[in-house]
């Protein structure tokens, strides 16, 4: 059941226009932000597995609604190794945060995240404080960045309550969860290293052994299941983020022990840094582009990469320039 949209919202070509129009700067490159739907030019995809999650993901997006939530997943983002693996989207629009949005209990204009400790040590021997600092480091990276110079990006502590409440659905169920979670506790969660079989089971055969890490965006819902868009800019109100990695990767009793989870490492270990700052870039609203041209938030890894590069920042740019000057 597909819900439906109270007032009329734009079409996709007239966002993509809007999105082209703000964009539009003399030395800017012509890439479009990558707010709208996963694009995979340049990149060979695996049997696309998209229509058994799209329909998964409306089955909890009723769930969700039946337990009196209004929040519902709006998209999925995949980063691979080797082949891409498309992401899903549930409505045509793009979506983005709403200042001071008091669903979420909005820290004001500041955008906030958590690093989820109890999952941070990785089976390829980094411990909890490594991985966290490198999320923080990818964090600060963002935050530092021109193209985010109006908002304010801030970082919770990690009280041991539930932060997450996709796994719940997709992995650990209300035996070994334990409950559904909090989903406010902070805008975007970086929930940590997590088993093969939640890979698999979100991103279908192959998914365990392919995906390193992916993003998930739940939009305000009403009561019937409408999108909202309180602050009217023609964009779904993003509700939160959270962001899982694949600890298969340098797991010495599988067939990832050769591309390890690290520090600052090169191919063929796969670097945390990089990987969270393309995974919160999701978070603070981009999809994925190119290659060409090369970006963060290209769609296979490719290496360490710890600064965005200009189509990122466009992007960016484009996400943030509105967003009220604190
Ligand atoms: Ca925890
Ligand atoms: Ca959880
Ligand atoms: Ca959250
Ligand atoms: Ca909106
Ligand atoms: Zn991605």
């Amino acid at each position: 059941m597909k819900p439906r949209h109270a007032a009329p919202l734009p079409t996709l070509a007239a966002l993509a226009l809007l999105g082209l129009a703000t964009a539009c700067e003399p030395s800017k490159p012509t890439t479009p932000p990558g707010t709208g739907s996963p694009s995979f030019s340049a990149t060979k995809s695996q049997p696309d597995d998209s229509a058994a999650l799209v329909a998964r993901v409306q089955q909890v997006n009723q769930q969700l609604a039946a337990q009196g939530y209004n929040v519902a997943i709006e998209g999925i983002d995949f980063l691979t190794i080797g082949n891409g693996r498309p992401g899903i989207r549930i409505h045509q629009e793009g979506f983005r945060w709403v200042p001071n949005d008091p669903r979420r209990d909005a820290d004001g204009t500041n955008i906030t995240y958590l690093f989820d400790q109890s999952n941070g040590v990785t089976a390829s021997g980094l411990s909890a404080g490594q991985t966290e600092a490198a999320v923080d480091a990818a964090l600060a990276t963002w935050a530092g960045d021109r193209a985010l110079k109006k908002v304010t990006i801030i970082k919770r502590a990690d009280s041991g309550a539930d932060p997450t409440i996709f796994d719940f659905f997709f992995f650990c169920g209300a035996s070994r969860c334990g409950g559904l979670g909090n989903p406010f506790l902070a805008d975007i969660v970086d929930a940590g290293f997590y088993p093969r079989a939640f890979f698999d089971a979100v991103g279908g055969p192959g998914g365990g052994r392919g995906i390193l890490a992916f993003s998930v965006t739940f939009i305000f819902v009403t009561a019937s299941g409408v999108p909202t868009d309180i602050n009217g800019d023609n964009y779904l109100d993003t509700a939160l983020n959270e962001v899982y990695f694949n600890n298969t990767f340098g797991d010495p009793a599988n067939d990832r022990v050769g591309n390890p989870w690290g520090i600052d490492v090169a191919l063929p270990g796969i670097d945390v840094q990089t990987v969270a700052l393309h995974e919160n870039g999701h978070s603070l609203g981009l999809g994925h582009f190119g290659p060409p041209p090369t970006a963060v938030m290209n769609p296979v890894y490719g290496g360490i990469r710890h600064s965005p590069l200009p189509a990122d920042d466009a992007g960016m740019n484009a996400l943030w320039r509105s967003w009220p000057n604190p």
